[in-house]
């Protein structure tokens, strides 16, 4: 007897019940984790590397950590950290979109590169979802790194420059190795980043992405908190680059390089990222717009209605709701007679 059925038997009718609804309920809510949310302020920030600008705004608490790389990925394991609690704030203007990311972690900056090596300094990189199925893992899914499911906007952002310094906001063109290493890029899985540019589609890509950082300390080791400030034009004509409206709601993910992962800095697989937490859902300042890029952004659980016709809103979700309901109560009847049945034959 196989221990599903031994289960059943042991369990009783009522419990199958419950587990069948359990079963319903779950088909119904969907699978995947309630992703973040943020509301962006309406604001027009200095990207100086000081945050005072920003004391006013809500940020959110994301939590960073290493992802599990999964079964049949054949990547370096990374040096051990431990995750970090970060604070993510999102602002526009009728021009921009302003990014600060504040990282409480230790001083690690090696200097200006050249001739320095920026492993042995903190990096950050800010995505945003392009395509509407692209997932959180720079364009794939929990399950599997090497499945590209979409395109993400991905600011990458080494720290060749010091403190203060303006990165990136100047060359246009390729996104790669613009001022200071701010770079312009995008990825459909772990292993597909590139910069923007590079496809003959994206004619004069639009690079102007700039950042500014600072830390509280200026000695080496020593605990404080890392300020990122960036910014971008909301809309760049980019199809290599999330484009942002008023009203419209951007996904984002961060990661986070340590130069204290190992003895020669960072790696590229160790750096601590939100991507295990889903994408974090912010609300764009302005009146809602049905035409809100990137694409549509149902949250989970909840059913999107523009396929019914105008003013039919409510017809896609209760249909939907019919068939689970009634897809439901098969289950419990099928169960219910497989429990009957099984008790029929052992008895
Ligand atoms: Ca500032
Ligand atoms: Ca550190
Ligand atoms: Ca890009
Ligand atoms: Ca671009």
């Amino acid at each position: 007897m196989s221990s599903w059925t031994s289960t059943l038997r042991s369990a009783g009718l009522g419990a199958v019940i419950a587990a069948a609804l359990a079963l319903v309920l779950m088909v119904g809510s969907g699978t995947a984790q309630a992703d973040l949310s943020l509301d962006a302020a309406d604001a027009t920030i200095t990207v100086d590397g000081n945050s005072a600008d920003w004391a006013a705004i809500t940020g959110l608490t994301v939590n960073l950590k290493q992802f599990e790389i999964p079964a049949g990925v054949d990547w370096d394991a990374p040096g051990p950290l431990d995750p970090v609690d970060v604070t993510l704030k999102v602002a526009t203007d009728d021009t921009n979109i302003y990014v600060l990311v504040e990282v409480p972690d230790d001083y690690d900056f090696d200097g200006v590169v050249p001739p320095n090596d920026h492993k042995m300094s903190a990096a950050l990189a800010v995505q945003f979802l392009i395509d509407a199925a692209a997932g959180p893992h720079m364009g794939s899914g929990d399950s599997d790194f090497e499945a590209g499911l979409g395109m993400v906007d991905i600011w990458h952002w080494e720290l060749d420059c010091a403190a203060g310094a303006m990165s990136g906001g100047g060359d246009a063109g390729s996104g790669n190795y613009p001022d200071c290493n701010m770079d312009d890029e995008y990825a459909t899985d772990p292993e597909t980043r590139e910069d923007d540019g590079k496809t003959a589609s994206a004619s004069g890509a639009e690079n102007s992405l700039a950042g500014s950082w600072s830390h509280t300390s200026a000695t080496i080791g020593e605990a404080g908190t890392w300020t990122f400030e960036m910014s971008r034009p909301l809309q760049t004509g980019d199809i290599e680059d999330a484009q942002f409206v008023a009203g419209g709601t951007a996904k984002i993910a961060l990661a986070y390089w340590d130069a204290d992962e190992g003895l020669t800095g960072w790696t590229d697989t160790g750096h601590l990222t939100s991507a295990d937490s889903g994408w974090i859902v912010t609300s764009l300042p302005g009146a809602a717009q049905d035409t809100a890029t990137p694409g549509p952004t149902a949250s989970p659980g909840s059913v999107p209605t523009t396929g019914g016709a105008p003013g039919d809103d409510g017809g896609v979700s209760t249909a939907l709701m019919l068939v689970l309901a009634l897809g439901g109560a098969a289950v419990v009847v099928g169960l219910g007679s497989l429990y009957l049945r099984v008790r029929a034959r052992s008895a």
